[in-house]
């Protein structure tokens, strides 16, 4: 079978009836971020749930726009994830749908961009029209209550809503909380079941312990809000450039379907003219994330130094720095999601150094968008025989030349299918 009908038949296995799952027993329930990659990836052979897919993520979205990180479908008959639905508990908070049970934090807001693909490639105008409304709800949401000093750049409030969970750009924050705040926590795994040999690709113990603290932090003040001295509050290059993507996006979509569109050009505005400021390190000639609680860059090697160029925020002389930076990385052909230069660079481990199909999606499109046609072009088909050589894995190793050795993670992940279907059909 080639590596596109294998990628189609894995989202035909994890289409659930109106979303999909991002992976079998490992991820048994609809994550907000991989919605939006597997829709863009099912537009072309299934425009259908394409749209279901993001109208039924919205249908968890709560009153106050905020669109939770995980809607719990069905959750009764699926055990096999922790934190559970009860553990999250959203009723804490007068917002939450009372309908469809969620978390209490969100993840990147991929959608805008996902609506002008599915616009661009011919589906219902009507459908897409009222996903509009709801989207800017939710970035309304962003901009009410995580806008940082009015700069319209956004906070996050747990590494889980970065989507890169454990990378090593969150180590110093979580060496900070001091440890009689979490020790004491219990609970019981289900990942660590769910995948080969995860104590070397998968979080540590006291790592879920720390985000738990985190949860549990957040689920006090009802999700609403950050508590006093809490240690996690973030500006992310990568929730940011997809956030500026969206709204890039969003305009087009509301010009073609005669939206009003002030209220996003305005944010984007102002999102784009403070970016190099909290983000751009001009020493280093890369970007950074923005730590808010000690008022500093956090200065780590790792791919979100890279993904602004996915929404062309750089200059092209910056690009060209930025390209610089990652051609001289040991011989490695695709981004891998820390520099294996990087202290607590770990090969296989989930977000400190493997490879993941979304982030090099995104510097593809980016590098594309530049006029940078051999370098995208190159970046593309490695990414597609990675797929074809490892399987359609979650994530990676970087240094894996070996034909045939698996990835690592959930195996039939959806993203990675999805993506690869949009490489193959651009
Ligand atoms: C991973 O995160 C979840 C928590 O959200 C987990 O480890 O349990 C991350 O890779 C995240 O980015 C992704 O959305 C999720 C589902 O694929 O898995």
């Amino acid at each position: 079978m080639d590596i596109e009908a294998t990628c189609q038949n894995i989202l035909d296995l994890n289409w659930q009836e109106k979303f999909t799952i991002p992976a079998p027993g490992l991820y048994p329930f609809q994550w907000n971020w991989d919605s939006g990659f597997i829709a863009l990836g099912n537009a072309y052979n299934y425009p259908e749930r394409a749209l279901l897919e993001i109208e039924t993520l919205f249908s968890g979205q709560w009153k106050n726009g905020f669109l939770p990180h995980i809607l719990f479908h069905n959750f009764e008959s699926k055990q096999s994830y922790f934190p559970s639905a009860s553990y999250w508990d959203s009723s804490v908070s007068e917002y939450a749908s009372t309908q469809i049970k969620s978390t209490g934090i969100t993840q990147p807001p991929v959608h805008g961009f996902v609506l002008g693909h599915m616009l661009k490639n011919g589906l219902d105008r009507k459908r897409i029209a009222d996903l509009f409304d709801k989207i800017i709800n939710y970035h309304k949401y962003l901009y009410n209550c995580r806008n940082y000093k009015d700069t319209g750049l956004v906070a996050i409030w747990h590494n889980w809503e970065s989507g890169m969970d454990n990378s090593v750009v969150w180590d110093d924050i979580f060496n900070r909380i001091p440890k009689e705040n979490y020790i004491d926590i219990q609970f019981q795994r289900k990942d660590v079941h769910e995948v080969e040999n995860s104590s070397e690709t998968r979080p540590e113990d006291n790592d879920y312990k720390r985000y738990l603290f985190l949860l549990n932090e957040l689920k006090k003040n009802k999700y609403d809000k950050v508590p006093e001295n809490y240690p996690f509050q973030v500006l992310c290059p990568v929730f940011n450039t997809i956030l500026i993507k969206s709204n890039q996006s969003l305009i087009k979509v509301g010009k073609e379907l005669n939206k009003d569109t002030l209220w996003i050009e305005h944010q984007l505005e102002k999102s784009l003219n403070n970016f190099d400021n909290y983000f751009w390190n001009s020493k280093d000639e890369l970007y950074y994330p923005y730590d808010i609680n000690i008022g500093k860059q956090v200065c780590k090697h790792y791919i979100g130094n890279f993904i602004p160029v996915f929404a062309q925020i750089p200059e092209i002389n910056q690009v060209h720095k930025l390209m610089k930076k990652w051609n001289t990385e040991k011989g490695l052909t695709l981004f891998p999601s820390v520099s294996p230069e990087e202290k607590g660079f770990q090969r296989k481990n989930y977000w400190r150094g493997p490879v993941w199909v979304n982030m090099n999606w995104m510097i593809w499109k980016g590098l594309a968008a530049y006029g940078l046609n051999d370098q995208a072009i190159k970046l593309k088909k490695d990414t597609i025989t990675m797929v074809k050589n490892h399987g359609v894995y979650e994530y990676f190793d970087p240094f894996s030349n070996t034909f045939n050795d698996p990835g690592y993670g959930g195996s039939d992940f959806s993203w990675t299918a999805a993506l690869i279907i949009d490489m193959i059909k651009n």
